[in-house]
């Protein structure tokens, strides 16, 4: 069976994910496009040989649609999702879950009236080799017991519409998740930390780089460094510091050059380039569930949920300066 997929927002990351389904992703095909947009999506339905809607809801209860790809913007998530649900189609939706956490709370209450997982969230990087590896030798224990992480998340630089809120709930989303599934464990508190200096690369509104603190149920303290306008290239770094070990990502790039310049090796541009294989990876696991007929997979809702909690606890702290605690309800059973 072919997968016929409708793929909602035609932005940079559904751009991608078009080339994806074309270029790499075996057992599905693009059939539907929609952008409210008319002009992209009547171009993206020629150049993929798709139908193009303007209207999700329209294309979401096409015949022409078995499964629904969300990679329109955060506000528009939770209509989307929730007519797909309706429609009985699966879901594969585009990090953040929802921009706030009360959003996010209507979209477990389906999930579990329904009694079964209908949607993976995009958090890419639980499918990236080298997050994967850092996971294995933590469950392993050969770290030991873990004491800190410091992370960096470094992108070239943002477009003029990125505020100040978006390095909380946009760009820093990505590390509250991979922390959690690091580390098998919660975030209970948040503090940002705006360092009195400021790239003369950032626009006036930004507060560029940042500091966020994180500790987890178990003590573990994590520093997240947020720059992103740091202009050299998109740079995610990861070091976990255990009792044993410290273990860390490690450069991305196949390949080193030397010549008269030195010894030079080539630093990603983008998230598209620097998880590739990640999203493809991602991709296909959503694919291979539903061709298969199986249960969603993958990040949840739930882990969704609980990111919209730690980033509106983030977005307080922006305000305040202060630490603010994370309340999690308990966990339904569907997602343990
Ligand atoms: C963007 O939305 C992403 O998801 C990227 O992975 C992240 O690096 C960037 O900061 C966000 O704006």
């Amino acid at each position: 069976m072919t997968v016929k997929i409708g793929l909602i927002g035609l932005g940079m990351i559904g751009q991608d994910h078009l080339k994806r389904f074309k270029n790499v992703i075996t057992g599905a095909q693009v059939t539907a496009v929609c952008d409210i947009n008319h002009t992209a999506a009547d171009v993206a339905a020629r150049e993929f040989n798709a139908t193009a809607f303007y209207d999700a809801e329209e294309m979401i209860n096409s015949e022409l649609v078995d499964a629904v790809f969300i990679c329109s913007i955060g506000p528009v998530h939770k209509t989307q999702i929730l007519a797909a649900f309706n429609a009985g189609k699966p879901v594969f939706c585009e990090k953040p879950l929802t921009p706030t956490a009360d959003e996010s709370a209507a979209i477990i209450d389906a999930e579990v009236r329904a009694g079964k997982r209908l949607l993976q969230l995009g958090f890419m990087r639980r499918f990236d080799p080298g997050y994967q590896a850092l996971k294995k030798t933590i469950d392993d224990g050969k770290a030991g017991d873990i004491l800190l992480i410091h992370c960096a998340h470094r992108n070239p630089s943002v477009p003029e519409s990125y505020t100040l809120e978006m390095a909380v709930n946009d760009s820093a989303t990505h590390e509250i998740d991979i922390i959690r599934y690091l580390l098998n464990e919660n975030i209970t508190s948040v503090r940002v930390d705006k360092p009195r200096k400021k790239t003369q690369r950032a626009l006036p509104h930004l507060q560029d780089p940042l500091i966020i603190i994180f500790e987890t149920e178990s003590g573990v303290r994590i520093d997240d460094e947020l720059f992103v306008n740091c202009h050299y290239g998109y740079d995610i770094r990861c070091e976990v510091i255990g009792e044993n070990a410290i273990v860390a990502l490690t450069e991305q790039q196949l390949i080193s050059t030397r010549s008269l310049n030195g010894n030079a090796q080539h630093i990603a541009q983008s998230c598209m380039e620097r998880f590739a294989t990640a999203y493809d990876r991602e991709v296909q696991h959503f694919v291979d569930n539903v061709r298969k007929g199986r249960e969603m997979s993958g990040p949840s809702s739930w882990d969704g949920y609980v990111v919209a909690l730690v980033c509106d606890a983030g977005l307080a702290s922006l305000k305040d300066g202060l630490k603010h605690d994370v309340i999690i309800p308990p966990q339904p059973a569907l997602y343990r």
